[in-house]
């Protein structure tokens, strides 16, 4: 095993009472919760982007962190490096996936056939790499956003050329995806959207997406992938309307086009909040739908309106998240953690408190959604609050078994309805700050 982390131990569950910054304090792989050990139910994954790659850049100053891994940045030895310091990585963390755009892996070249040749020989040498460990991919991408020929869109771009592009890169990186065993493959649409109206024609635009992640479908059952899509929802940044704007907007797009069979959704917590909605709004209207595939764990800044990926600290939030994820069912997906470190923290270590942070607060998450569904009130406050539609009138509006006129027969002789029955938030907040502090 390569020796990039000599100096940090592997880390392991210690409980909460330990100090060493170098332990879990919640997550215990082997602890098991509601059938199912921790590890199963949380599929944590390290993204290739982040972890391997941000350095710190941002939009007044250049990097803080050297990832550089001993090795000349943009050269196929520095690719090999960042593999090596990846697996090395999640072997001392036992984290067991990871998620990677096509540009993560290999620097991209003028030509597509010289970058497709790099992807083939980068990706022997991860799957190499994998023998011997369990550790997989859980997602593919095609970064489809970055390069400037992208700048009106992949799917959605005006250049036809350009959606060929597109369809390659696609087409490559499903092959990678399966070559690697993915899990999934996400379309993560940062550039599908539109800066004006004034020369956009919106109906063309997203047909032409639709289009690209039917070929994407096809292409990919064609050659062996089992796996979920996942189309990833986000509101705009970098565009400044992004048509996949939340899990209800991208589910509707995917029934519209026939594509709700292959394609699930990839929940952003960052993501749903710059929608203006709650991580477990975006959860909920997943999972309703069926759709709920895997999750981008991170979270955003309140008081900033854009996508700061910070690592989730919020234990109310993943506490309401894993609620979801158990009510669910779980995911077909994983939790990817699509956050980075701040840029003061810069160094090695600080790459494993992040990681451990973020894995503690889904663990806490985990155990606290647990408690709070085996407490039963919430549950039973819910199914009481509905309790007039189990019988007479309100049976009958389930079932389908009336009409407008009966109802309005019924309502004449109410006369005035009673209120509906308090909401009881702050007695339901209590019971969760109880369960929560306990
Ligand atoms: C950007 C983002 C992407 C996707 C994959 O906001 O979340 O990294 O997860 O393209
Ligand atoms: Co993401």
């Amino acid at each position: 095993m390569s020796k990039f982390f000599e100096n940090i131990p592997q880390i392991k569950y210690e409980g909460p009472e330990s100090k060493n910054p170098f332990a879990f304090k919640y997550y215990d792989p082997e602890r098991v919760i509601m059938g199912k050990t921790m590890a199963e139910h949380l599929p944590f994954a390290m993204a290739w982007w982040h972890n391997l790659g941000a350095a710190g850049t941002d939009m007044f100053g250049r990097d803080t962190a050297d990832k550089s891994f001993g090795q000349e940045k943009g050269t196929m030895a520095h690719a090999k490096a960042k593999v090596d310091a990846g697996f090395e990585f999640m072997q001392k963390l036992g984290i067991k996936y990871f998620c990677f755009h096509d540009v993560d892996l290999v620097p991209e070249a003028d030509d597509i056939k010289e970058t497709n040749a790099r992807l083939d020989e980068l990706s022997d040498y991860i799957l190499e790499k994998m023998k011997g460990t369990d550790i997989k991919c859980l997602w593919g991408t095609a970064n489809m956003f970055s390069n400037p020929r992208f700048m009106n869109g992949a799917g959605s771009t005006n250049s036809a050329d350009v959606f060929c592009f597109a369809a390659a890169q696609v087409k490559k990186a499903l092959d990678i995806t399966v070559k690697l065993g993915g899990r999934g493959y996400v379309f993560w649409g940062g550039r599908e959207g539109y800066e004006t109206l004034l020369n956009t024609d919106v109906k063309f635009e997203q047909e032409n997406i639709a289009k690209l992640m039917r070929l994407a479908v096809d292409y990919g059952r064609s050659i062996g992938f089992t796996g979920d899509f996942y189309i990833e929802p986000k509101p705009k940044e970098p565009m400044k309307h992004q048509y996949d704007f939340d899990a209800a907007t991208a589910i509707g797009f995917v029934k519209q086009y026939g594509l709700d069979k292959d394609f699930k959704m990839n929940i952003e917590a960052n993501h749903a909040t710059l929608a203006g909605h709650t991580f477990q709004h975006d959860l909920r209207i997943s999972a309703i739908n069926g759709m709920l595939g895997s999750i981008d764990a991170n979270q955003g800044d309140l008081l900033l309106g854009w996508d700061t990926d910070e690592f989730p600290f919020n234990v109310y939030e993943a506490t309401m998240c894993m609620y979801e994820v158990l009510k669910a069912g779980g995911l077909t997906g994983g939790f990817n953690f699509d956050s980075k470190n701040r840029r003061p923290s810069y160094t090695f270590e600080d790459m494993f408190y992040a990681f451990i942070l973020g894995m503690d607060t889904f663990a806490l998450g985990l155990i606290k959604a647990a408690e709070i569904i085996e407490d039963g009130r919430i549950d039973q406050f819910i199914a009481d609050r509905y309790a007039s539609y189990k019988s007479g009138i309100g049976a009958k509006i389930r079932s389908g078994e009336t009409t407008l006129a009966e109802l309005a027969a019924y309502a004449d002789k109410l006369g005035a309805p009673a209120l509906p029955g308090s909401g009881r938030q702050e007695y339901l907040e209590t019971i969760v700050n109880n369960i929560l502090f306990r």
